[in-house]
C-alpha cells in the first residue's frame, strides 16, 4: 500500500482526517484513542488500527458520509472500538446497510468495522426545503458476523 504509514504508542492519539487523498494505515496501540474521519477520496483507501483500549472512530461527523469516497477499514486489535458514523449533514433520503460489520451508505465508500463494540449511527436529517427529502431507509442484514457481544444502534 502506497500512501501514508503512522503507528502511535501507548498514550492518548487523536487523528482526525479531514481528507484523505492517498492510502493511509494509521496504528493507534494502546490507550483510548480518537480516530475521526472526515474526508477520504475513491483512491485513497484507509486502514486504521485503534489497538488496545476502549477507542472512539468517527466517521462522517464533519461533511456526512457524502465525502466518504474511499474505503474505511477499522479495527481494533486487542482492545474494541465505539463507533459513531455521523451522516446528518445529508439532507436527502438515503439507504443505509449494515451487513455483518460492514456499514455503507448508498454512493458511499463502505467501513469495515471489526473489533466494534458499540455503534451509533445518525442518518441524515432531511431538509424541508427539498422535495424527496422524506425518510431513510436502514437495512440490517445480518449481525451474526460481527465479533462483537452486543451492538446499538
Ligand atoms: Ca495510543
Ligand atoms: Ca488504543
Amino acid at each position: 500500500m502506497a500512501g501514508v504509514a503512522m503507528t502511535t504508542g501507548s498514550g492518548m492519539d487523536s487523528f482526525h482526517i479531514l481528507y484523505a487523498d492517498v492510502s493511509m494505515r494509521i496504528e493507534t496501540g494502546a490507550g483510548v484513542d480518537t480516530v475521526n474521519i472526515a474526508s477520504t477520496s475513491a483512491s485513497a483507501y484507509l486502514y486504521v488500527d485503534l489497538g488496545e483500549g476502549r477507542n472512539y472512530l468517527i466517521v462522517g461527523q464533519d461533511y456526512g458520509l457524502s465525502y466518504v469516497q474511499g474505503t474505511v477499514e477499522s479495527r481494533a486489535e486487542g482492545g474494541s472500538n465505539i463507533v459513531y458514523i455521523d451522516d446528518r449533514a445529508t439532507s436527502l433520503a438515503s439507504t443505509y446497510t449494515l451487513n455483518g460489520d460492514i456499514f455503507q451508505r448508498d454512493g458511499s465508500a463502505p467501513i469495515f468495522l471489526a473489533d466494534a463494540d458499540t455503534i451509533l449511527f445518525w442518518a441524515g436529517q432531511g431538509n424541508g426545503n427539498v422535495l424527496g427529502s422524506a425518510g431513510n431507509t436502514l437495512d440490517v442484514l445480518d449481525l451474526r458476523q460481527a465479533g462483537s457481544e452486543s451492538r446499538s444502534l
